[in-house]
């Protein structure tokens, strides 16, 4: 009972560190966002984005008043954050554009040199110092000319992102061997136009996130197919998109908890992976939504139909997949559903809720459940068949931003573990890891309360100081040794 306790202590009274080293080529990095870094909102060139719009004149969207203005003011510090991010020694380090950086008004008939330029010099520095950029073409910035053009929820969008795309390629594309379309179109479609909780702030749950995701993913099926038509020979990167999700862990060992578990992985993953990669949305939520809509007294399905040529057109369009897995749920499914509630969520018939006994973060959505993430990779392995993953985002907030972030650290190592326990025991083809985030930052509606940084910023200093937390020496160890413990076993280079 004493080992017992003894071992148990050793390993933080989790589960076993996987002790297997990392493979030689995985990639270890960090990731920002544009809106969440760079400020200079209006300097240079830049045109307003819709959270510019959302958060100027409706400040109390976030708490204490935050927003982007000056944030990080990485728009001017660019080359001090490539220094930290080269100090952290990781392969990669994963930024996005502002659209309305590079096309103040959404079009791509004015385009601002300057920050065209702003964006080549953040890749050249990155290569200069040997680190991988990862490229997010659209992390939830869309410029405020396009939202009055309707933004998400207009067909428009299509090509008006096409345009955009096409050009990123031919400006930059020369230098970037890793693109991602969108980062998690689930949570800008739900939280900008269904539920109205991130800009544009739109209310129609039910409707409005359908039509937007719909967009998204004819939108990100059209990026893909000019890269491979005009760039790819000449370029050689690969094009994939980001998408996000908890572990769904089933309330109890029922089928129909089982079941619900699947139902809610579907509703928020499969939502876009299955267009992606098998074609169609899911089984699951073309007959809810249809015999929900029916049941409304509509006369078809709010959610939007592909043609079989666009099933065919949207299908296999993603190199890789970028996946952002922090937290977990338990599920189980709503008893006497409301059909005349609307949104996903109610679409899905199945609630979702946090353990007591979980651990939480500081954004309240966050609970350490580092299990939660092999069997999702589990999970994406079996349900598309063993695409080529990376994890583009996972990382741990607290309030007070401490230099002594132990939490961040227990958090980093067991989600680690977790990552490389699926390569290992399931075969999950998992190439790369990305904490969130290299800097504490705007975390949206939360704004600078909740911070997920490996480098504290102090946002009280007009220089916006960075210094180093803990988790830098933790996570550069990590990196050089590609191992989660003292000692690891290299199975790569055993035999
Ligand atoms: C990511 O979203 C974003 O890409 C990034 O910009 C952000 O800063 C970072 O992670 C940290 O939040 O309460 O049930 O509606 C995070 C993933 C998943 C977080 C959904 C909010 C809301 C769940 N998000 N979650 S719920």
């Amino acid at each position: 009972m004493e080992y017992l306790y003894i071992l148990c202590f050793l390993a933080s009274c989790y589960a076993t560190l996987n002790n297997k080293k990392f493979p030689d080529d995985f990639m270890f990095g960090t990731a920002t966002s544009s809106y969440q870094i760079e400020g200079a909102w209006n300097e240079d060139g830049k045109g307003e984005n819709i959270w510019d719009r959302l958060l100027h004149t409706n400040p109390n969207f976030t708490v204490n008043g935050d927003n982007g203005d000056i944030t990080c003011n990485s728009y001017h510090k660019y080359k001090e954050d490539v220094a930290l991010v080269k100090d952290l020694n990781v392969t990669h380090y994963r930024f996005s554009l502002a659209w309305a950086r590079l096309l103040p008004n959404g079009h791509v008939d004015q385009i601002n040199d300057a920050g065209v330029q702003y964006y080549k010099n953040l890749i050249r520095e990155l290569r200069a110092n040997n680190i991988e950029p990862l490229v997010t073409i659209y992390h939830w910035d869309l410029p405020q000319g396009l939202q009055d053009e309707g933004g998400w929820t207009s067909s428009d969008i299509v090509d008006r992102y096409a345009d955009y795309a096409r050009l990123c390629f031919r400006l930059f594309g020369g230098d970037v061997r890793y693109w991602m379309t969108f980062n998690e179109p689930k949570e800008f479609c739900w939280q900008g136009y269904g539920e109205g909780t991130n800009a544009p702030g739109i209310k129609a749950a039910g409707t409005g996130e359908y039509l937007c995701a719909h967009h998204v993913l004819k939108a990100h099926a059209t990026a893909w197919h000019i890269y491979d038509e005009e760039f790819r020979s000449t370029q050689n990167g690969q094009v994939g998109i980001v998408l996000d999700t908890n572990w769904y862990e089933p309330a109890t060992n029922s089928t129909e908890d089982k079941i619900a578990s699947d139902t809610k992985l579907q509703f928020i993953f499969g939502w876009y992976a299955n267009p992606i990669f098998r074609g169609d949305y899911p089984e699951v939520m073309r007959n809810n939504i249809q015999r929900r809509s029916l049941a409304q007294g509509l006369t078809k399905s709010r959610l939007p139909e592909f043609t079989p040529e666009e099933i065919e057109y949207v299908k296999g369009t993603a190199d890789f997949l970028g996946v952002n897995m922090y937290s977990s749920a338990l599920v189980a499914p709503i008893e006497n559903p409301d059909v005349n509630a609307m949104g996903y969520e109610a679409d899905s018939e199945v609630r979702d809720w946090l353990s007591e006994n979980w651990k939480k973060g500081a954004s309240p959505w966050l609970v350490v459940t580092p299990w939660g993430v092999q069997k999702l990779l589990r999970w994406i392995k079996e349900q598309y068949n063993n695409p080529r993953i990376i994890i583009t985002e996972n990382g741990y907030s607290d309030y007070d931003g401490t230099l002594d972030d132990v939490d961040r650290i227990d958090y980093i190592q067991q989600y680690l573990s977790g990552v490389r326990d699926a390569m290992d025991e399931d075969g999950v083809d998992v190439f790369g890891y990305t904490v969130w985030s290299l800097l504490d930052n705007l975390e949206w509606v939360y704004g600078f309360t909740n911070k997920f940084g490996l480098y504290h910023v102090d946002f009280n200093s007009p220089n916006r100081t960075r210094t180093a937390k803990k988790s830098v020496g933790f996570y550069q160890n990590i990196i050089r040794t590609r191992c989660l413990v003292d000692y690891c076993i290299d199975i790569q280079n055993y035999w």
